[in-house]
């Protein structure tokens, strides 16, 4: 089937081990995605939706335990303990191997074994990286052909080049008491059984591209970032690539194919990717960013024609939905997307409100990123795009300000360590939480954040051209819980400052926390926003950041002696200046 020698012996050696029926290698084909379709709507796995209204869209509902991503039971197995650093879980390879082979012995029996080759990136880029991903899930293969370069050509471009990413993964039985999401990075290893679950089941995602690569990334000179990519083109022209790290379901998708509002027309969004970026520098001394995937795997509650037209439009045909609810004449519904009220539930249930939301929290949709109305084929370059700003979002209620520009690389980096979001749903535990989330990478980072903050130290040193680096937060709200800033497409109005900064065509108010927009500097033509409320959400309160940063330096010291110096000697230039403020 294959003629990477290596490729045959660990099909060969896994078969062995999990017993399959059958052995399928996935070619990518469409004749082969219509099969894996046909043969999930006959067992149950996928109910048809509404073929008038929603061609080929089709509904997976999963096991009401398998909803989300599982930090707790996801491991970064390095042989030293400190390798993986305290923001993971570690296992012992040794102990790990044999306690996830135990259970993969005999798991694919009665099931076919395919064999998804991929590729992450444009396969003629030589920033991408291929993998095979080895499942007992045609919900998987088929998913990976949406949201990856998956087939022939990925296993054309491995049997190339000799090197790619293993992705050994199993439905098991589902049994949250034997699921397991482990990364062997030294190994270019993943092991996944237990979850169907995208985040821990589509192993070129999460696993792949960001907990694996980031290891890679720090050993070849880039970075694997949870970051969207899109291009901002102004009326003149002029299009400048921004790349943005939130944590899950902050509101990248909706960003990365943000429609203006009507005062910018003329303004024009190319998405380019709403998840994941992979980051090198130029032999130009700039920044460049390829997309490693090919589909979204979006969250579906809250998207509407009014937050997210471009979704709306891309979902209707070719979309695998998960866990939504579905209307009387099977429509896909969710919380948030119209007034209508579901006849079914995400488990199926006739739709009883006192049994919660219609929709899980947590539900997904699963399109190819070519359906989206802003999609730019410059997703497709080999070199990627060059980029003009590094932005790092939350979702706090307070304190953080609408944007903050950093003084430098040093200094953006802190600002990145130090970000802080309340939690979601996209993992299981308490919603709502505010935690500290390094560059949105607390769940995904494959190593010790102390040597990751290194790394990104050094890529900054290497640019001569080096992007500017923000911090937002759109979720800003009042003492009585109300939003301040209206967000989605007036988001556009914090980017145009954002650019404006980079091209040095606009001044800031200066405080130690970073730059502010000046009074006027964020454009608000149209908009309803109070004099009262643009102060709240442009400026600081010292007092308040001072005790920001007394945490956000207890959080660096757990961390231990590999937190570089630089970023310790930066929060205490920011410490200092705000003591200077709030003594004088
Ligand atoms: C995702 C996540 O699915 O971050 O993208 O959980
Ligand atoms: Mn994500």
């Amino acid at each position: 089937m294959t003629s990477n020698q290596a490729l045959a012996d660990w099909v060969r050696d896994v078969a062995a081990l999990t017993q399959p029926d059958r052995i399928h290698w996935c070619d990518g084909s469409q004749a082969e995605y219509d099969a894996l379709i046909a043969d999930m709507l006959q067992t149950g796995t996928l109910i048809e939706l509404d073929q008038e209204t929603r061609p080929r869209c089709y509904l997976h509902r999963s096991d009401p335990s398998d909803v989300a991503r599982t930090e707790h039971l996801t491991f970064v197995c390095t042989p030293e303990r400190d390798d993986a650093g305290p923001n993971n879980q570690w296992m012992d390879p040794t102990e790990a191997h044999a306690k996830v082979d135990a259970l993969f012995a005999g798991a694919m029996r009665g099931r076919t074994l395919y064999v998804v080759p991929y590729c992450m990136g444009p396969l003629d880029s030589p920033l991408a990286r291929c993998g095979v991903e080895i499942t007992d899930s045609p919900y998987v293969a088929a998913s990976m052909r949406i949201m990856t370069r998956m087939g022939r050509p990925a296993l054309e471009r491995i049997e190339r080049e000799g090197s790619f990413v293993r992705g050994l993964h199993s439905l098991g039985d589902l049994d949250p008491e034997r699921r397991f999401i482990m990364h062997f990075p030294q190994e270019l290893l993943i092991k996944s059984i237990g979850s169907g679950y995208g985040g821990n089941a589509l192993l070129g995602k999460k696993c792949h591209a960001l907990r694996i690569a980031s290891y890679q990334a720090r050993q070849e000179g880039w970075l694997a970032e949870h970051m969207l990519i899109m291009g901002v083109e102004d009326p003149q022209g002029r299009l400048h690539y921004i790349a943005a790290a939130f944590p899950s379901a902050c509101g990248k998708t909706n960003m990365a194919m943000l429609i203006p509002p009507v005062e910018y027309r003329g303004w024009k969004i190319h998405t380019i990717g709403d998840d994941i970026a992979w980051l090198h520098v130029g032999d130009d001394g700039r920044l460049w960013a390829i997309n490693p995937e090919a589909g979204f795997f979006g969250v579906a509650p809250g998207t509407s024609r009014h937050t997210n037209a471009n979704a709306v439009d891309m979902l209707q045909h070719d979309t695998i939905f998960t866990n939504v609810a579905m209307t009387a004449d099977r429509r896909p519904w969710w919380e948030g997307l119209s007034d209508e009220t579901p006849a079914f539930d995400w488990q199926g249930r006739p739709y009883d409100p006192a049994n919660g939301p219609a929709a899980h929290p947590n539900s997904r949709f699963t399109v190819s990123a070519k359906q989206c109305p802003s999609w730019s084929p410059a997703a497709e370059l080999a070199s990627g795009v060059p980029i003009t700003a590094i932005i790092f979002g939350g979702r706090r209620a307070s304190l953080a300000p609408l944007v903050l520009e950093a003084k430098s690389w040093q200094h953006g980096v802190l600002m990145g360590a130090a970000m802080a979001s309340e939690t979601t749903a996209a993992a299981t535990g308490k919603v709502g939480v505010t935690r500290r989330d390094p560059m949105a990478m607390q769940p995904f980072c494959g190593y010790h954040f102390g040597d990751y903050w290194a790394h990104w130290l050094a890529t900054g040193a290497r640019l001569s051209k080096a992007p500017g680096i923000y911090q937002v937060n759109w979720f800003r709200r009042d003492a009585q819980g109300r939003f301040l800033w209206p967000g989605y497409g007036e988001n556009l109005r914090v980017l145009k400052w954002i650019i404006e900064r980079c091209q040095g065509a606009v001044d800031a108010a200066h405080t130690p926390v970073g730059n502010l927009p000046l009074r006027g500097g964020i454009d608000l033509t149209g908009l309803d926003v109070s004099h009262d409320d643009m102060r709240e959400l442009t400026h600081i309160d010292p007092q308040a950041w001072l005790t920001e940063m007394d945490e956000v330096a207890g959080f660096l010291h757990g961390f231990g002696p590999r937190v570089p110096q630089v970023l310790h000697d930066e929060r205490e230039r920011v410490s200092h200046g705000l003591r200077n403020i709030t003594a004088g």
